[in-house]
């Protein structure tokens, strides 16, 4: 299971640490987590599951692509407070993806740090607007050009939505969709 990002910062190393050690790292997480094993049990039957937390921009592309060329399933977040992290999935990673010939790789859209809903909406209750959050409307319609199997939402600082990511990805990766991602129906959890 390959975990990327469209951008930095998108909390994509929080998740995978919150995941694995059941805490949230609020001091200190190096750029890129080394590769993991779990077991996920789904209905009753244990998936083990290699995380790969991805390479970041700055790192080679080579990287990536070989990390994607070996991928059951992706998960590629962005973050819920930053609109553009969005649209770069589409014009980066998923790009990737497809120069590698690889459209039938299932991805999960994972939008990352739900929990900042709740602090935007007190600061436009007080008349702040600076900060805002990714429209539902614009999140549909990425997930269609995406041609995403799925699209999931998490907090890692809150703990919700965290197991599930996984839980779908070892499914997917079990059970890989078997219609092509133009004709797919992205599934919202
Ligand atoms: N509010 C909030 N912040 C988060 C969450 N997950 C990560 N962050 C913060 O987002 C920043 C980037 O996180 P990191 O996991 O390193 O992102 P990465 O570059 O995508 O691997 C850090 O300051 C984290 O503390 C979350 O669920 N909620
Ligand atoms: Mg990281």
């Amino acid at each position: 299971m390959e975990i990327s990002n469209s951008e930095r910062e998108e909390g994509r190393s929080s998740l995978i640490y919150r995941y694995i050690t059941g805490q949230f790292p609020h001091n200190y997480i190096p750029t890129t987590l080394n590769p993991c094993d779990v077991n996920v049990d789904v209905a009753g039957r244990a998936v083990k599951l290699t995380i790969v937390d991805g390479h970041d921009d700055g790192e080679p592309h080579l990287m990536r692509t070989q990390q994607y060329r070996t991928a059951d399933v992706v998960a590629i977040c962005f973050g819920l407070d930053h609109e553009r992290s969005l649209w770069h999935i589409e014009s980066r990673i998923i790009e990737e993806v497809r120069e590698l010939g690889r459209r039938d790789l299932p991805i999960i859209v994972v939008g990352c740090k739900t929990d900042i809903r709740g602090e935007v909406q007190r600061k436009l209750t007080d008349g702040n607007i600076g900060k805002t959050i990714v429209q539902s409307a614009d999140i549909t319609y990425a997930l269609q050009r995406i041609g995403a199997a799925l699209y999931v939402e998490c907090s890692s600082l809150d703990n919700a939505g965290v197991d599930e990511v996984f839980q779908h990805a070892a499914r997917l990766a079990l059970y890989p969709p078997q219609v092509p991602p133009n004709k797919r129906e992205c599934v919202v959890c």
